[in-house]
């Protein structure tokens, strides 16, 4: 299924009217409010590909219907979401849960909707079907240098496919651990990281990016090899100027300070990629700002401020990724939902009067200070991030737009009931 240009522009006259009311009101009183379209404009967000199906819990899963079955079905669904905001305008493959068999076809099929592959993620966290050695015990971190070798082959597999679709990072994230006191060496269990690291780095070509992703629980509960954004960043480090620390939203110990963790990587240039999606108690993967909204419209203050201190442009600077995987709602809503969310933190993070609160700061005005962040946060800016949709061709309501073009039902009648996609 495709949506064509003239049911968004239908979509769009209907709610012309209401939506000028509210963009003029909101923009009488926001000086720069042509920089933040345009900014707004400029940013995708990359969608993951694993996210597509209605996922699971360990207890069990309840698979949603006309659900995409292979990797082209899966470039449809993000083709949709990228007609329907036109900021989703690239995918991200996990390896082996999708193969492009094709890459040129995969490639074409993809920039038939106007999307690109983002960053592409190894899985040694799986056993595969016929692998030779298991990844019960870790992989790039095991005491077995044959594990780890096989592990080093698999990321260098996944960069080559990458390559073949037109990435520029692999994602790397380790499910290596340990459950219990004792189990393991942590020193050798990180020299062998560090290792592992080494050989995949090399395989890198020149413009490519390494993201090290970190996190600090699950599925080990003791310690996790590389359990937090210092160990990231030491390794990072290690390995060179292409390697950088990836942060994802729900992969910290309760109340982290997120923010001043993307701060102090961005300071040290290692900030490289981030997973958004929303926790009220661990990794949930829940739709980004559906739980701490606050939080994410202060982590964008951060971006904001520090991409512009260190000179890097907003859209293309660090690698946007949605890293969420819900097992109640229709997974596409749940992805407009998320990126809307996003949309929405960055326009507020724009608007912060950064001079007025520099002079808050150095006075020690924190009644000042405070309220700056809050104005912004408190200011609705759902019609500026609308008015940006519309001037790239987009839906003004996304979702509502879907609902009256029953995509859903449409992507049923296509594939069926009883699809699965893979993924988690
Ligand atoms: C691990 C993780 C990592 C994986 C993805 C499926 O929790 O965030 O990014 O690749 O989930
Ligand atoms: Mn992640
Ligand atoms: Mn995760």
């Amino acid at each position: 299924m495709r949506i064509e240009k003239e049911q968004i522009e239908q979509h769009n006259n209907r709610l012309a009217a209401k939506h000028k009311r509210a963009f003029d009101y909101i923009s009488e009183d926001i000086s720069e409010v042509e920089s933040i379209i345009n900014k707004l404009q400029q940013f995708q967000i990359a969608i993951p590909s694993w996210a597509l199906g209605t996922g699971g819990t360990r207890f069990g899963r309840f698979s949603g219907k006309g659900e995409p079955g292979n990797l082209e079905q899966k470039i449809e669904d993000v083709g949709l979401l990228h007609a329907l905001n036109r900021s989703s305008g690239a995918i991200s493959l996990h390896i082996p849960w999708d193969i492009p068999q094709n890459a040129e076809q995969i490639k074409s099929l993809a920039s038939s909707y106007g999307l690109q592959f983002d960053a592409v993620n190894s899985n040694t966290f799986q056993d595969q079907e016929g692998q030779e050695h298991s990844y019960k015990f870790g992989s790039l971190h095991h005491v077995d240098p044959k594990v780890r070798k096989q592990a080093v082959q698999h990321n260098i597999d996944v960069i080559n496919h990458g390559i073949a679709l037109g990435s520029k990072a692999l994602t790397v994230w380790l499910a290596d651990g340990s459950s219990f006191p004792g189990q393991l060496n942590f020193r050798e269990a990180f020299q062998n990281t560090l290792e592992s690291l080494k050989e995949i780095y090399a395989h890198l070509p020149e413009d490519w990016k390494l993201f090290v992703e970190y996190k600090a629980f699950e599925p080990h509960f003791y310690s996790m090899t590389i359990g937090d954004w210092g160990q990231s960043l030491l390794l990072a480090t290690k390995l060179g100027s292409k390697a950088y620390t990836l942060v994802d939203l729900g992969h910290h110990l309760p109340n982290a300070n997120i923010e001043q963790i993307v701060s102090l990587l961005l300071m040290e240039g290692k900030l490289g990629g981030f997973h958004f999606n929303d926790s009220k108690y661990a990794d949930d993967d829940l739709t980004a700002g559906s739980i701490k909204p606050y939080q994410l419209f202060l982590i964008f203050n951060e971006l904001v401020e520090g991409m512009d201190a260190s000179g890097l442009d907003h859209a293309t600077g660090l690698g946007w990724m949605i890293d969420a995987s819900h097992n109640l709602k229709d997974p596409l809503v749940d992805l407009l939902q998320s990126v809307d969310a996003i949309m929405i933190a960055y326009a507020q993070a724009l608007l912060v009067d950064r001079v007025a609160l520099k002079e808050a700061q150095r006075d020690n005005d924190i009644v000042k200070a405070q309220q700056i962040l809050q104005d912004a946060f408190r200011t609705d800016l759902r019609a500026i991030v609308a008015e940006a949709r519309l001037r790239d061709g987009a839906a003004l309501d996304p979702i509502g737009l879907y609902n009256e073009l029953s995509v859903r039902e449409e992507l049923i009648k296509e594939r069926g009931d009883n699809t699965v996609a893979t993924g988690l």
